[in-house]
């Protein structure tokens, strides 16, 4: 009847229609401008052909509909207010005609509806799906608030606290969850989805269902009495606010729009979320956040492509399945522990060495403690958890080392030691084994020399904890083979991390550009600027620790070490021509909060946490050693001072070709660092003030050091008003 590129509407012997959404050359279904278009005119056939008794909407894809195409919103959230309302209007237009057909409508959704697509779910009469479910609203997580009716209909169909949880919270739910919050009517298996929907559509069509009431239902204004919602309102936006924080609107932009509709009828209401859509796409944290959903997506296509050229050990490797791969790692500490850890827990199998006992029986109650505290969260059960743990394989000897695909080398941060270990570990190994040193600083070239195979050698520099950290660089030496790099991402990714490749240099890419940051607080201090006030700013500015803290958390001994690194590669900038408040306090064994004092004391509190409490030794140490020239710098200049050689050295970086995009060196700092996402990157957060505008603050503190001089690229760009972003594609400003 109808037969589009996207989707085609057919229509059987007794009436039923069945409208299938199929895109064409995409693996997922969702709402681009053309689909809406399709839907459009799939809708006019259907209200045309009045023989049609019920329709029953579904997916010919492994999932139903992943929401409406990110990749189009940059240029739409730039177009403006009209043309934005223009493309709400046409999928709002399509929903509300299918909601108000003159025959009952089911939809059967499969594993992900999201977004538009959990939306147009939402307009129809009965919600019926299949065990892999997973239905949500996730817009806010964009910096927006649902669009086409989400804020309207769900409150309306499942009440006030599960519309705010699912909108606000932005998290996908599986099926028991929407079934139980009332979200959907009907769950049985993949296999029987479409028959048991066309069941419930017949029972519509014979009257045993009263759809029509259900549509009386959306359209009415919202039926809690007045103290019961003001109640849900107020606790959860207090809540929202606590969680969400200052600098994410949009959760908190939802409640508001979900309070203020809840007593009109479906039109007005409607008009209140479109006003309210229009006006998030307008903030840059919409942009930004928008920004990075389209690069993460780039650099796991981009690891993914990567790993499928690897050994298929690891690129056959999908959760669940068992992967054959063998991999190992040397040194049980805290980085080694983890990555045996993170293995494990990802089904590949992993011998763990350590030249002492002692030294496994950590790394192993380590691995406990982790899992033991997913049980506690109800996250893995505990039959699983031995299996996980069987999974690695304590060892003292090299036994087996000969069968491996992969060693990753993580003992101490020591040119010296590392380089013995890995000429050791390498007579051990297969010919074919790649062998990755978790090194945070120390070039990879220059521990390939200790090796007969550097073709075979490569860097993997995980981020602390492991477990929780996603990023791994994967470093590429000079001799580093195409194989090499391929395997490792494709065991980072197997892994669940996201590899993200750089070159050689001290630092690598993440450690590289937090050192000129650091050094930038450094002189702050020495400047004479109360630390704990740095760690307020720039926790305000988005970070989630300030940079005393992060020290202290780093170990102020590993930082002063780090330090040492940096100014040997980098003697032009990274040197220092002052007393440091990290070397006054590494040499008062002052080491943070691995010895529970650095810049703050820490102490224990009742929930086993380390907390951090003013230090007034610390403080009493690192004051002789600071000038009162800065008492009356403001809180931007701090920010300035602070991120303009962070930003700098990034984009130093990629000019080098240490990274290769924009969108990997943001990303890196996001995964690495924690990073604010909604300022999207340190090079987004700089197209948005301008380059120009970075480039003439630079001149304003390049006094300070050659940490605050811009590149040559810099200044082009910022000559040129140009951007790291493509304006239209990326919405960097
Ligand atoms: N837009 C554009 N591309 C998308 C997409 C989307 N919504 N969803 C998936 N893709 C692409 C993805 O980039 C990849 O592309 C391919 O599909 C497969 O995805 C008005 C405002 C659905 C959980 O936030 O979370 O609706 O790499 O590799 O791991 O209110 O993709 O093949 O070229 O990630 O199985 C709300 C975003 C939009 C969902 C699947 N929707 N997508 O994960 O596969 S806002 C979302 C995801 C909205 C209305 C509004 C995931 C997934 P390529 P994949 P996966």
């Amino acid at each position: 009847m109808y037969s589009g590129d996207n989707l085609s509407v057919n229509v059987d012997a007794v009436g039923v229609a069945e409208l299938v959404f199929d895109l064409l050359d995409s693996p997922v279904n969702i709402f681009n401008a053309k689909t809406v278009t399709e839907l459009s005119a799939a809708i006019d056939a259907i209200q045309q052909n009045s023989s049609i008794t019920g329709l029953l909407i579904r997916s010919a894809k492994a999932a139903f509909i992943a929401g409406a195409d990110i990749t189009e919103f940059t240029p739409a959230f730039l177009a403006g207010e009209a043309k934005i309302a223009e493309l709400l209007h046409s999928s709002n237009h399509n929903f509300t005609r299918i909601e108000n057909l003159p025959f009952p409508v089911v939809v059967a959704i499969n594993g992900f509806a999201l977004g538009g697509g959990c939306e147009l779910t939402l307009a129809c009469d009965y919600r019926i799906a299949s065990d892999d479910l997973r239905i949500g609203l996730p817009e806010t997580r964009l910096g927006i608030i649902p669009g086409w009716g989400g804020t309207v209909r769900l409150p309306r169909i499942a009440g006030i606290e599960t519309a705010i949880e699912w909108i606000a919270g932005g998290k996908e739910y599986r099926a028991p969850a929407a079934l139980k919050s009332g979200v959907i009517d009907g769950l049985c298996s993949a296999d029987s989805l479409r028959e048991t929907a066309l069941t419930t559509l017949q029972q519509a069509i014979d009257g045993k269902l009263d759809y029509r009431a259900r549509r009386q239902q959306k359209n009415a204004p919202l039926r809690h009495n007045t103290t019961e919602k003001t109640m849900a309102f107020m606790t959860s936006k207090a809540m929202v606010l606590a969680q969400a924080g200052k600098h994410y609107p949009a959760p908190l932009a939802a409640i508001d729009v979900i309070e203020s509709a809840s007593s009109l009828g479906f039109s007005d209401a409607l008009k209140l979320e479109s006003a309210a859509f229009i006006k998030m796409t307008q903030t840059p944290v919409a942009l930004a956040l928008t920004g990075v959903f389209i690069s993460d997506q780039m650099i796991v296509k981009k690891a993914k492509r990567l790993a499928a050229s690897a050994s298929d050990v690891f690129s056959s490797h999908s959760p669940g399945s068992k992967s054959t791969a063998k991999a190992a790692v040397l040194g049980a500490g805290i980085m080694g522990g983890g990555i045996a850890y993170q293995s494990a827990l990802k089904h590949i199998s992993v011998k763990m060495k350590d030249v002492q006992q002692s030294g496994l029986d950590l790394g192993l109650s380590e691995a406990t403690t982790l899992l033991s505290k997913r049980v506690e969260r109800g996250r893995l059960l505990v039959k699983e958890m031995a299996g996980i743990l069987n999974r690695i394989e304590p060892t003292l000897h090299y036994v087996g080392f000969d069968q491996l695909d992969i060693v990753v080398e993580a003992v101490v941060e020591n040119p010296a030691i590392k380089s013995k270990v890995l000429a050791e570990v390498e007579s051990s190994v297969g010919q074919h084994t790649i062998i990755a040193s978790n090194t945070s600083t120390i070039s990879i070239d220059h521990l390939a020399l200790s090796l007969k195979r550097p073709e075979n050698f490569c860097g993997m520099h995980f981020f602390n904890p492991v477990h929780a950290m996603p990023l791994v660089e994967v470093i590429r030496g000079s001799r580093t083979s195409d194989q090499t790099i391929a395997t490792t991402v494709a065991y980072a990714t197997a892994m669940g991390k996201k590899a993200i490749v750089v070159g050689d240099c001290p630092g690598f890419l993440v450690n590289r550009v937090l050192f000129p940051y650091l050094a930038a607080f450094l002189m702050l201090v020495r400047d004479g600027v109360d630390f704990q006030r740095i760690d307020r700013v720039m926790e305000s500015w988005g970070w989630p620790m300030g940079p005393a803290y992060l020290l202290d958390v780093v170990g102020i001994d590993t930082a002063v070490h780090g330090a040492e690194v940096m100014a040997k590669g980098f003697p032009e900038r990274m040197q220092y021509d002052f007393t440091a408040a990290t070397t006054v306090l590494f040499e008062a064994n002052r080491l943070g909060q691995k010895n529970g004092e650095g810049f703050y004391d820490y102490s224990v509190d009742k929930k086993g946490k380390q907390a951090k409490t003013v230090s007034n030794e610390s403080i009493a140490l690192i004051s002789p050693h600071t000038q009162a020239i800065a008492n009356q710098i403001k809180d931007d200049d701090i920010i300035y001072r602070m991120m303009i050689p962070m930003v700098t050295e990034l984009a130093r970086c990629l000019e080098e070709g240490i990274v290769e995009s924009p969108e990997e060196a943001d990303m890196a700092l996001v995964y690495g660092l924690g990073f604010p996402p909604f300022r999207g990157g340190a090079l987004r957060w700089a197209d948005r003030l301008g380059i120009n505008t970075v480039v003439q603050e630079s001149e304003k503190y390049k006094f300070l050091g050659s940490i605050y001089a811009p590149t040559k690229e810099m200044e082009r760009l910022a000559s040129n008003q140009e951007s790291y972003y493509d304006q239209n594609k990326q919405g960097g400003a």
